[in-house]
């Protein structure tokens, strides 16, 4: 057993009312998976993002699916095409998006069908701050959420930005469900401690697979 093996591998924890944290989910097809991402990352290079405010993003990011998520000053939304290259942005990989149906199959959100997938790439030291995600057309679809590579400490919070947040170990193959009364739970991610990961070195990858229209 390596160091990052979790020992809760298969157990289901709820977090809170229709979320839910699936521990290893997403640990045996890690591999190909990694391969998708690599595939997407050569079609649409992830980038450091500017947030309305003017700041970069600590967090690289790229899009798989019909709608990727963007933000620059004018704000965020979601795009057909990369605005990088003006194409549309790769395929979400066939591996990844049959763990994330069952994913959220197993978290009892039956028929779930993103069409967009946002790619998060984490090096030492990048963090999320609290937010929402609601630039989603469909709210009643959960969103599912993938962590590879280096482990993670996620940040799950209430309704108001000022609620307390639990932290939260995701781990390598970890993958987080939720929707329902939880779709608009505020949350974020620790700054990444370093480390080396056997499967991606020092990075962590999370992949969000939503229904944005
Ligand atoms: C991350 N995840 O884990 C950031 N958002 O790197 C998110 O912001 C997120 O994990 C919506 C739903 C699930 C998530
Ligand atoms: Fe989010």
């Amino acid at each position: 057993m390596d160091l990052f093996d979790g020992e809760d591998h298969g157990a289901r924890v709820a977090l809170s009312d229709g979320a839910w944290v699936l521990r290893g989910f997403a640990r045996d097809p890690a591999e190909a998976v990694l391969a998708e991402i690599a595939g997407i990352a050569s079609a649409a290079a992830p980038r450091h993002l500017l947030v309305p405010g003017g700041k970069r993003m600590s967090v690289a990011m790229t899009n798989a699916g019909s709608l990727g998520w963007v933000s620059d000053t004018r704000g965020y939304r979601y795009e057909a095409c990369d605005p990088q290259s003006g194409q549309p942005w790769p395929e979400i990989g066939p591996t990844m998006m049959s763990l994330a149906r069952a994913a959220a199959d197993s978290a009892g959100y039956a028929q779930f069908a993103p069409d967009a997938c946002l790619c998060n790439f984490y090096e030492p030291g990048a963090r999320m701050s609290l937010h929402r995600d609601f630039d989603e057309g469909d709210l009643s679809a959960p969103i599912v959420s993938i962590s590879l590579g280096l482990p993670a400490t996620f940040l799950w919070g209430g309704h108001a930005r000022a609620d307390r947040a639990r932290r939260i170990r995701l781990a390598h193959g970890d993958v987080v469900v939720w929707g329902g009364a939880s779709r608009l739970v505020y949350h974020g991610v620790a700054p990444l401690a370093d480390g080396e990961h056997p499967a991606t070195g020092r990075m962590r990858y999370n992949l969000t697979f939503r229904k944005a229209r």
